[in-house]
């Protein structure tokens, strides 16, 4: 019997193997893990806006979101084949993919919010979207995500030691593998979807994201205790899929490329506001925020994984290149 995700997936692969102008015809076919009033979803219709105010309803893009075509490892596979023109994933899962990601995975390598802006919109931040080609994937901008934390089930943190024997979900990176048991606990790779489901069932003790992340998923109900640890900032990334893009006239390409350009303010705006209002709605309800805690201490564990993963020269010169983006970080964005 089919799944009902091989039942949703049909069409687009059928779509996507069709040849000629036929994929002008259709909208492009987009996915996303989060629920549609999620601003990274709400940066997809943004672009499918902008490109139908452009291109007189000649481009559109069909949203899929709230994981409908699966977990971002997957859909990334599907996107790479051509059965998703686009997708908005999170960097993590692309670490594998493409080397050069890693350098903005590390953690602790941005100052700041402000010092993360700067470096997705600048010559590093491009370097890493141009890396992504070659593996079959298009990178057409960065999307904020903030800054993520570690929260649980049993207790504050407020060292890296209060970590110690935690089962901790990580998503499907060998970085936040290799971070987490530099904290000395246990990681366990588990996909967005099915994490509050192993919160609840103890499968896990806890698991690290942004506000908005923490409060739309719901893992705010059961994980109790956020440690406002901020140690990682990696940036969300909407790709097209290469054979998408390749097949696309060049000035289909400019439109698409434009509109995705255009939608990054917007949604930052979108950004700083659920940041707000999700952090305000988590701590209404009584969740343990613990903000004094020893980043130097959480920072310098990390140096060994730094080691780990920048393996090559071209990989430490980018981390280089990352450090020293100049940003004022006096105006640190509480939006984080
Ligand atoms: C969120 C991110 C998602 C997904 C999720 C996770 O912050 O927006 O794309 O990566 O985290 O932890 O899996």
């Amino acid at each position: 019997m089919l799944s009902r995700r091989q039942i949703l997936l049909a069409p687009l692969l059928l779509a996507a193997c069709g040849k000629g102008a036929e994929h002008r015809t259709r909208p492009l076919f987009a996915a996303d893990t989060h629920p549609d009033e999620y601003p990274t979803v709400q940066a997809l219709h943004a672009i499918d806006r902008l490109l139908n105010e452009r291109t007189n309803g000649e481009m559109r893009v069909r949203v899929y979101a709230g994981g409908q075509m699966g977990a971002e490892k997957d859909t990334l596979e599907i996107t790479v084949f051509g059965g998703l023109d686009l997708n908005r994933v999170n960097l993590a899962p692309l670490n594998s993919i493409v080397p050069e990601s890693i350098a903005l995975a590390l953690p602790f390598i941005f100052r700041s919010i402000s010092h993360a802006r700067a470096v997705f919109d600048g010559s590093v931040g491009r370097t890493i979207l141009n890396a992504m080609r070659p593996h079959g994937l298009y990178g057409l901008c960065y999307y904020d995500s903030g800054a993520r934390s570690f929260y649980n089930t049993k207790r504050p943190i407020r060292t890296p030691d209060d970590l110690r024997g935690l089962k901790i979900r990580v998503q499907n990176s060998d970085i936040y593998v290799g971070m987490v048991q530099a904290l000395g606990a246990n990681p366990t790779p588990i996909p967005y979807g099915e994490v509050y489901q192993a919160l609840v069932q103890g499968v896990v003790d806890g698991a690290e994201n942004n506000w908005p992340s923490y409060e739309s998923s719901r893992h705010y109900e059961v994980a109790r205790n956020y440690s406002l640890t901020r140690h990682v900032m990696a940036p969300e990334v909407l790709v097209a899929s290469e054979r998408s893009w390749t097949r696309m006239t060049p000035e289909e390409q400019s439109y698409l490329q434009a509109a995705a350009i255009d939608s990054v303010p917007l949604m930052r705006d979108m950004w700083d506001a659920r940041v707000d209002s999700s952090r305000n709605r988590v701590l209404k309800s009584g969740v343990d925020l613990v903000e004094d805690l020893d980043h130097a201490a959480f920072a310098e564990r990390m140096l060994p994984v730094w080691d780990q993963f920048l393996t090559t020269p071209a990989l430490r010169a980018l981390a280089d290149d990352i450090v020293n983006v100049s940003a004022d970080d006096s105006e640190e964005s509480t939006h984080d």
